[in-house]
């Protein structure tokens, strides 16, 4: 039986290999960090603010070209149309901010949530008159998206109703698909529709997208470039998420992640603070499936879609970011080949141990040598912590929100 070389073996031509895969990992992975992960964010109970969280949305660059200056792997940043622009924003302006602090705009966010006329949903509304101002949001947000040369529109759809009877699912499925296809009818060429999907929450008896199964069928109706977003919290405890990913990556319907950890539901947590083997194992599958694609790895958007409620926002981001280097850069240690042949034998144990031996390979010295190589921090987080950026911003923040009169208070979201 072929045995997994660990790092350090003698063998340096096994070391090579091992360099080699993780090089090669970290030089393709890139990792999108989102705007409202730098704002004041909570539960729904309440937020707990934090002097040096993001006002506007130039701190929200700033704080996010920190992190790419210190990663070297995030160097697009996803915003919320309605949160991140004012009406009438020059979209130029937002582009020249970004780069100001080293960043692009990435994914743009339709808001088709928070609104008081979407109390019964945006694309399911029974309303014509909703719908169409659902779909106007969202045509407006293809358009900002073109001029900001942001490739994916990220549909999160919260539609659902909460009780029994109160609507005809099937009824709301085909106004659904309606705006969707409408929608998609706008998009530039190369840019996709990425549908996002959700068991419950903030609807409690049926939601309009609940699982991948339905985000897949709505994209299919809605054209050929839209595709499936999977938000790693977003599926009931026991789900298999490895899973869905293989299989969407086998209908090239895979778009991308949105991704965060969880125990319970949508908990929005730090990626791999709770189950960094889920991680490792969607990962696996991704280089998986490259292999069996002669090498091509399928293009997926990794996005990040937490919440820090207590931590402070730019740590948790590069605590997020690191680990999702280190999971991908684990998953790409698989012998691909040496696996095939142990699923054609039948060799259930040999290869699971392949992954669990990838998994438990420690990466790190091989990841800061990468870091040396290219001009990065060995340890981004405790480079961030000796910047002093966030002492600093904390103080002119605070600041700047006494002097616009901005009260950091109330209970709820
Ligand atoms: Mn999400």
């Amino acid at each position: 039986m072929k045995k997994t070389a660990a790092i350090g073996s003698s063998d340096s031509s096994a070391k090579s290999a091992i360099e080699q895969k993780i090089f090669r990992a970290l030089d393709a992975f890139k990792i999108e960090t989102p705007s409202w992960g730098y704002a004041d964010t909570g539960t729904r109970f309440g937020k707990f603010f934090q002097d040096a969280a993001a006002i506007d949305l130039n701190d929200k660059l700033a704080d996010a070209g920190q992190v790419h200056a210190l990663t070297g792997c995030c160097p697009q940043v996803a915003v919320h149309v309605l949160w991140d622009f004012q009406p009438g924003q020059n979209p130029a302006d937002v582009a020249k901010l970004a780069d100001a602090h080293g960043v692009k705009i990435g994914a743009i966010n339709p808001n088709l949530f928070q609104d008081q006329i979407y109390k019964y949903g945006s694309f399911a509304n029974t309303d014509p008159a909703i719908r169409k101002a659902a779909l106007d949001h969202t045509l407006y947000s293809i358009d900002l998206a073109k001029k900001l040369h942001s490739r994916n529109i990220s549909m999160w759809l919260a539609d659902g109703v909460n009780y029994p009877g109160q609507a005809s699912i099937r009824a709301r499925k085909k106004r659904m698909e309606d705006c969707l296809i409408a929608a998609h009818k706008k998009l530039a060429p190369d840019q996709l529709l990425l549908i996002e999907y959700k068991p419950f929450e903030p609807a409690f008896y049926a939601t309009d997208i609940a699982d991948w199964g339905m985000s897949f069928l709505y994209a299919k109706k809605a054209g050929k470039q839209a595709r499936v977003l999977v938000d790693t919290g977003h599926h009931y405890t026991a789900q298999n998420i490895e899973q869905i990913v293989a299989w969407l990556l086998a209908e090239n319907m895979l778009g991308g992640f949105h991704f965060n950890d969880r125990r319970y539901a949508d908990d929005d947590l730090t990626l791999g603070s709770i189950d960094p083997y889920q991680a490792f194992r969607i990962f696996h599958e991704i280089h998986y499936h490259a292999f069996d694609n002669g090498g091509k790895a399928a293009d997926i958007a990794y996005m990040i879609d937490q919440s820090h409620n207590d931590k402070s926002k730019i740590e948790a981001t590069i605590q997020t970011v690191v680990t999702a280097q280190e999971l991908y850069a684990k998953a790409a240690l698989v012998d691909h080949k040496q696996l095939a042949q142990y699923q054609s034998d039948n060799s259930q144990i040999d290869a699971e141990e392949l992954l669990k031996t990838a998994f438990f390979t420690d990466v790190k010295p091989l990841i800061r040598e990468w870091r040396r190589l290219n001009k990065l921090p060995l340890d981004p987080l405790a480079a961030h912590r000796a910047s002093g950026y966030e002492p600093a911003a904390a103080k002119e923040r605070k600041a700047r929100r006494k002097a616009l009169g901005i009260v950091q208070g109330g209970s709820y979201a």
